[in-house]
């Protein structure tokens, strides 16, 4: 069973103007792609080959992890964002106040994060096994999917997602990511 590209939930131009089309048909048309395209040709004659994409980030190693590991990132990432972004909802936020201190504290730490990560990565908010609230950052391909973390919502900070609509400027990149975060997606997987 191949890895599959999964449909965008909203149209290319649907994040304007805080994400290009033109940014979209990268990376998610290009970048995404190729890490789907390119898992599928490493399986073949695997133990992979019919593995489903979590048990197969959960258990492969190099090259192989490297392009599974990005395909679920991506897919969590697409879900973190929405262009109908609205409030945090009850839950998600008492979360936040009560491990952060509030909205805004946690959104400065996790700016801090994505802008501090070396590098090619991730910025994450996770639900560690205590149940208390963490922002932690990912390297390369790395997710908190092999950890006993939760994912609850996340940036992508390599290069490929902002470049073209904020060249090399990362702070900016995340001044516009607040405006697409879907709150709803995070409120769910902290349920
Ligand atoms: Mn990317």
């Amino acid at each position: 069973m191949a890895f599959t590209l999964p449909e965008l939930p909203y149209a290319r131009e649907a994040l304007e103007p805080h994400m290009s089309r033109e940014t979209l048909e990268f990376h998610y048309g290009k970048h995404h792609k190729t890490y789907v395209d390119t898992a599928n040709k490493l399986i073949v004659g695997t133990e992979f080959e019919n593995a489903s994409l979590e048990d197969a980030v959960k258990k492969a190693s190099g090259k192989l992890f490297n392009n599974v590991g990005q395909i679920w990132n991506h897919n969590f990432f697409w879900n973190s964002l929405t262009p109908k972004s609205a409030a945090p909802g009850k839950k998600i936020a008492d979360a936040l106040v009560k491990n952060f201190g509030g909205i805004d504290d946690f959104k400065k730490l996790f700016t801090e994060t994505a802008i501090g990560t070396f590098g090619s990565g991730w910025a994450w908010l996770v639900k560690k096994p205590d149940g208390s609230l963490a922002v932690i950052s990912t390297s390369n391909a790395a997710t908190p999917l092999t950890t006993a973390d939760t994912p609850l919502l996340t940036c992508d900070v390599w290069e490929h997602a902002y470049y073209i609509d904020y060249r090399n400027s990362r702070p900016n990149y995340l001044e516009h990511y607040w405006s697409l975060v879907n709150w709803e997606f995070a409120e769910k997987n902290l349920a």
